[in-house]
C-alpha cells in the first residue's frame, strides 16, 4: 500500500470535543492508543456546553453525576450546575488530560467515506487552512446527538425583518431590554430561557405547541463544608453520586414496564402549575394530556411563574406564518415583535451527519436509515460501516439519568475494540447483519409496553415508522454490562496484513 500524498494517516479520527469526543480522547490516550486527532467544529472543547450559552443554560441532571467518575469535582456549586460552570469543567479536564495537543478546533468534518481497499475511512475536513484529508483506521463520532438546531417551517419565517436566533445559537449582542419578544417551543430549553428573558423583556409571547410534565427542582447550593469534604474525602463524593444514581435508576420500572405509575409524576406536576400559575385557564392551557415521561419530564420552579407573569402571554393557537414584524397565528390575530427566539429542538432521528458517512457497499447512512429508521448495534457500531464507532448512537440516549454514564459505557467498548483489533492484527470489524439485526429486534421489543410508546404523546424519541430509535429501554446499568467487553465474535473481520502502520505510509 502507498499513502496517497496529502493524506494523514491517523489510526482513530475522533469527531468532536464535547463530553464524548473528550472522554474517547482521554480513554484511548489511557490505553496507549495515542495516534489520534479530534476534529472539532468549534474553538473550544464542551460540545453542548461550549454552545449552549442561552440565558438560564443549565444541566437538569445532577451536577454529582453529570461528570466522568474519573474526574470528580469536589467544586461544583450547586445540585444542577449552571452551563459555564459544565463547560469551564471539560476545559480543566482536557487540559489536565495532556490530549489536547491532538484536538483541531475551528474545523469541520466535511465526509467520511470507507475505502475498502485500503481498509481505512478518508476523511475530509475544513479548517482555516483549507481542506485537509486523513486517513483513519477507526471513525469515532462524537458528534452529539442533540448538535443540529432544527428550525420551524413555518411559512414566511425568512421574511422576518427582527433579529431572529435558535436557542442554541444565542445572539448575546442583541439586547432584550424592552423589547417585545416571540419564543417558539416549550421544551427543556424553552422552559429555562423564558424565565431568565421574561424579567428584562418589555413583553413576551410564548408559542406552546404541546405542554410539557414540568416538576419542581429540588434547588440548592452545595456548602464551603460539603466541598471541603468532597476535596478530602473522594469516597463521600462518590458515596453521594451512587446514591444519586440509584435514585434516578429506581424511577426506570414506571418509564419502562408500568407506565401507570407515572400518575405520581403528574400529580407533582399538577402541584407546580397550582402553585405557579393563578389563572385557571392559563392552568388548564399549561397541563398536558398525555402520561408523564412520554416526551421528557422537565423540572423548574421557574416556568410556571414565568408564564404567569404580566408581561408574558401563552399563546396555544398554532401558528399559520410569519411576517417581517409579527406572528400570526390561526385566529386570525396578529402580534408584532422585536425579536423572534426558535427553541423548537434538534435534529435527532435522521442527524444531518449520517448524510455525509459512506460505508463499504457506497451508501451513506442516512440511505441505509431511509428505509428502516435508525439501528446499529450495540448503539455504537453499524453493519455496513467498518470501524465506525458512534458514541451516543441510536437507542442510547435516556430519559432519566446522565448521558455521561451511557458515554463511558461506550468509550470503553470503543478502547476495548481498538485493543482487540491490535492484539488480533485486524484491518477491520463490522456487526454481522445477525448481530445487528438481533440486537434492534430486542430493542423494539422492550419498548412496546414504555411510556415512551404507550404515552400518547408525540416526541423528537419517536421516528417517522414510529419506532423509538433513539432512548435505551431500561437500566443504565444493563447497558454497561452489554458493552463491557468487545464482542469480536459478533463482528465480520479484516485481517491486517499489510503494513498500514502510521510510520510506515507517512514517511
Ligand atoms: O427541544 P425540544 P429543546 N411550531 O425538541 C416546539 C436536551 N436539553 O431544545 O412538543 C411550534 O424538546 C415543540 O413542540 P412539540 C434534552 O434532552 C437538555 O427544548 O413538538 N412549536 C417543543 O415544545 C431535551 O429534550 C437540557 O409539539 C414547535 C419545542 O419546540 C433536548 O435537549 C436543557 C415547532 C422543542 O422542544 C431538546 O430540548 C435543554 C413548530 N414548527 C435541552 N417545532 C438539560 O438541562 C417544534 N416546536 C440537560
Amino acid at each position: 500500500m502507498s499513502a496517497t500524498p496529502g493524506r494523514t494517516y491517523v489510526d482513530h479520527l475522533i469527531v468532536g470535543a464535547g463530553f464524548a469526543g473528550l472522554a474517547a480522547a482521554i480513554k484511548l490516550d489511557e490505553a496507549a492508543e495515542r495516534d489520534f486527532v479530534v476534529i472539532e467544529k468549534d474553538s473550544d472543547v464542551g460540545g453542548t456546553w461550549h454552545i449552549n450559552t442561552y440565558p438560564g443554560a443549565e444541566c437538569d441532571v445532577p451536577s454529582q453525576l453529570y461528570s466522568y467518575s474519573f474526574a470528580l469535582n469536589p467544586n461544583w456549586s450547586k445540585v444542577y450546575s449552571p452551563q459555564q460552570e459544565i463547560w469551564d469543567y471539560t476545559r480543566k479536564v482536557a487540559e489536565e488530560s495532556g490530549t489536547l495537543d491532538r484536538f483541531v478546533f475551528d474545523t469541520a468534518v466535511v465526509d467520511a467515506t470507507w475505502d475498502d481497499a485500503d481498509q481505512r475511512w478518508t476523511v475530509r475536513v475544513e479548517g482555516p487552512e483549507g481542506e485537509r484529508v486523513y486517513a483513519a483506521r477507526t471513525l469515532i463520532a462524537g458528534a452529539g446527538g442533540l448538535s443540529e438546531p432544527r428550525l420551524p417551517e413555518i411559512e414566511g419565517i425568512d421574511d422576518f425583518q427582527g433579529e431572529i436566533f435558535h436557542s442554541a445559537r444565542w445572539n448575546h449582542d442583541v439586547d432584550l431590554t424592552g423589547k417585545r419578544v416571540a419564543v417558539i417551543g416549550t421544551g427543556a430549553s424553552a422552559i429555562q430561557l423564558v424565565p431568565e428573558l421574561q424579567k428584562v423583556v418589555g413583553h413576551m409571547d410564548v408559542y406552546q405547541r404541546t405542554p410539557n410534565w414540568v416538576i419542581p427542582r429540588n434547588e440548592r447550593a452545595f456548602s464551603d463544608f460539603e466541598k471541603t469534604v468532597f476535596a478530602k474525602v473522594p469516597g463521600a463524593q462518590r458515596a453521594l453520586r451512587s446514591f444519586v444514581y440509584a435514585t434516578l435508576e429506581a424511577r426506570v420500572p414506571a418509564f419502562a414496564r408500568f407506565p401507570q405509575l407515572m400518575k405520581a409524576v403528574e400529580a407533582q406536576g399538577r402541584k407546580n402549575i397550582a402553585k405557579g400559575i393563578r389563572d385557571p385557564e392559563l392552568r388548564r392551557q399549561v397541563t398536558p394530556a398525555y402520561r408523564a415521561g412520554c416526551k421528557r419530564i422537565l423540572i423548574s420552579n421557574k416556568w410556571y411563574p414565568a408564564l404567569d407573569a404580566d408581561n408574558v402571554d401563552l399563546v396555544t393557537d398554532p401558528i399559520t406564518k410569519i411576517t417581517g414584524d409579527a406572528v400570526v397565528t390561526a385566529d386570525g390575530v396578529e402580534r408584532p415583535i422585536d425579536v423572534l427566539v426558535v427553541a423548537t429542538g434538534f435534529y435527532v432521528t435522521e442527524p444531518p451527519i449520517a448524510q455525509h458517512v459512506t460505508g463499504r457497499d457506497g451508501r451513506t447512512l442516512a440511505d441505509v436509515w431511509d428505509g428502516a429508521g435508525m439501528a446499529a448495534y450495540k448503539g455504537t457500531t453499524f453493519h455496513g460501516f467498518p470501524n465506525l464507532f458512534q458514541i451516543v448512537g441510536p437507542n442510547t440516549a435516556l430519559g432519566h439519568s446522565s448521558m455521561i454514564f451511557i458515554i463511558e459505557s461506550q468509550v470503553r467498548y470503543v478502547v476495548e475494540a481498538a485493543k482487540a483489533m491490535r492484539r488480533e492484527r485486524l484491518a477491520a470489524v463490522e456487526p454481522t447483519r445477525a448481530a445487528q439485526d438481533a440486537w434492534t429486534a430486542e430493542i423494539r421489543r422492550r419498548m412496546k409496553p414504555t411510556v415512551w410508546q404507550t404515552g400518547g404523546c408525540a416526541s423528537w424519541y419517536l421516528d417517522k415508522f414510529g419506532n423509538n430509535t433513539t432512548l435505551w429501554p431500561g437500566q443504565t446499568f444493563t447497558f454497561r454490562q452489554h458493552l463491557s467487553k468487545f464482542d469480536l465474535d459478533k463482528y465480520d473481520v479484516v485481517a491486517d496484513d499489510r503494513s498500514t502502520h502510521r510510520e510506515a505510509v507517512n514517511a
